[in-house]
């Protein structure tokens, strides 16, 4: 273990307590002592106290937090909207859903926070449909709040009032895409919309919506008691706080891992128990399929906004999945892009099209079938996706191909030359 100090349980704090979903646990562990004080405050006062905390969207983009919420306009007459987006669907990702489970009244709790800042008196939290039973531990964690006087009318004797639904989708990658959740959560088929207007301006029915992750609302507790300082104590200066990330692959103790923001991959190898036996890390993903994959010279690079975009990829959701190997970078890539054909929503030709033809592509190649010509091919698709998609999905569909490409050409060689075994028989690359 580095002398630094790594593990930082602030979000993940309560996991380890015995029931901290049960309301009475939760109430015993410090729960809901921050809306107490948060509901005295101006709400002007807390959006500029997450603005001073430099809270940053722990969705995958990271936009400041504080920001979004100042951009809901105040005194407008219109109802707000505060969306929670629990749609998790980013390979390798799995921070949300364990959160929801260990500690369902954190985000509850965030949420009348958030709600109150930003003046919304409606507030859902979308939710993967397969999580079935996160869905019931959250809607359990709703009804006791209700109970206890933190959700429904004249919340705590503030005035305040919100209501909080919790809605299961139906399992589609894109509806974890901000505007075509909106979409599904009114009852229509989840597709993007065209941004501008940002949710912000015009989201759930048209109203104001701040659309925020889970970490992002479960975050704001900590701040409104610990305050703006103490966060930033934490991370880097512009990527400040703790971050869960999330660690899948050829490790010993896969799991979630709460860290100060610039961990490094080597330090989060250590917590995470090293490599498997008789397995040499050779790629990896910081934050998910989406972002471009690292391989092993990129021990060192701090995992936080800046520091994973200056080597060349993203942050993301932090979900850092490990390969070794033997594990081949050729077969993880055409699985990534045959995830996002299929997640694809049709709406934009390049996206739909391109992720098909680039299924194809990949699997002539794992069947030995393919040329050289075919590198180019996958390059100039991913030429046409990039930049040119409806959607971020699309951008990101390119991420593992162009970055497979950069570090590992000579492996897709390797089947293109007759080097290595196909993956696929001509007759299984031709179903398709
Ligand atoms: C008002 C403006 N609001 C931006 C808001 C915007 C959104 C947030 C970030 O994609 C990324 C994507 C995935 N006025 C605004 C404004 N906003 N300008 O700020 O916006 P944006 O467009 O940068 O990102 P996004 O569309 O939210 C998120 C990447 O994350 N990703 C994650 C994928 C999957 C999950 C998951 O499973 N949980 O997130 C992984 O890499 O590719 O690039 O709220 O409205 N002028
Ligand atoms: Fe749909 Fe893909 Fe276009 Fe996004 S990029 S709108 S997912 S087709």
């Amino acid at each position: 273990m580095s002398e630094r100090e790594v593990l930082t349980p602030v979000l993940t704090k309560r996991w380890l307590s015995p029931e901290a979903w049960k309301i009475s646990v939760y109430e015993r562990l410090d729960g809901y002592a921050a809306l107490r004080k948060a509901i005295k405050a101006h709400p002007d006062d807390l959006i500029q106290m997450v603005k001073d905390s430099g809270l940053r969207g722990r969705g995958g983009a990271g936009f400041p937090t504080g920001l979004k919420w100042g951009f809901i306009p105040q005194g407008d007459g219109k109802p707000h909207y505060l969306v929670v987006n629990a749609d998790e669907g980013e390979p390798g990702t799995c921070k949300d859903l364990p959160y929801m489970m260990a500690d369902p009244h954190g985000l509850v709790e965030g949420i009348v926070i958030a709600a109150y800042a930003i003046r919304a008196n409606f507030a859902a939290i979308y939710i993967r449909g397969e999580a079935v039973h996160a869905a019931r531990r959250l809607r359990n964690a709703v009804n006791e709040a209700y109970a206890r006087g933190y959700l429904g009318r004249n919340i705590l004797g503030s005035g305040f009032d919100l209501e909080l639904v919790v809605h299961s989708g139906a399992g589609a990658y894109i509806c974890g895409e901000e505007t075509a959740l909106l979409d599904s959560l009114e009852g229509y088929r989840g597709q993007p919309r065209l941004k501008p207007p940002f949710p912000a301006v015009a989201g759930l029915y048209g109203g104001p919506t701040v659309v925020n992750n889970v970490e992002t609302i479960a975050s704001v507790p900590y701040i409104v008691l610990g305050g703006a300082e103490w966060w930033k104590s934490m991370g880097t200066e512009k990527s400040p706080g703790p971050k869960i990330y999330s660690i899948s692959g050829r490790v010993n103790r896969p799991g979630q891992y709460e860290c100060s923001l610039g961990i490094t991959l080597r330090e989060l190898l250590e917590l995470a128990g090293g490599m498997k036996e008789g397995h040499q890390l050779r790629f990896w993903t910081p934050g998910g399929s989406s972002t471009p994959l690292f391989t092993a010279e990129h021990l060192d690079v701090p995992l936080d906004f800046e520091g994973a975009a200056a080597a060349g990829s993203m942050l993301g959701t932090t979900a850092v999945q490990i390969f070794s190997d033997q594990d081949c970078p050729v077969y993880a890539t055409y699985r990534w892009i045959a995830f996002y054909a299929h997640e694809s929503c049709g709406k934009c030709t390049p996206c739909r099209e391109g992720n098909y033809w680039m299924v194809q592509v990949l699997r002539r190649i794992l069947s030995g079938q393919g040329t050289k010509a075919d590198l180019d091919t996958l390059l100039d698709t991913c030429d046409n996706i990039f930049g040119r998609s409806f959607c971020a999905l699309g951008d990101g569909a390119t991420s593992p191909v162009t970055s497979s490409l950069k570090y590992f050409r000579d492996d897709y060689l390797d089947y293109i030359e007759g080097r290595k075994a196909p993956y696929f028989s001509a007759e299984q690359a031709a179903l398709a």
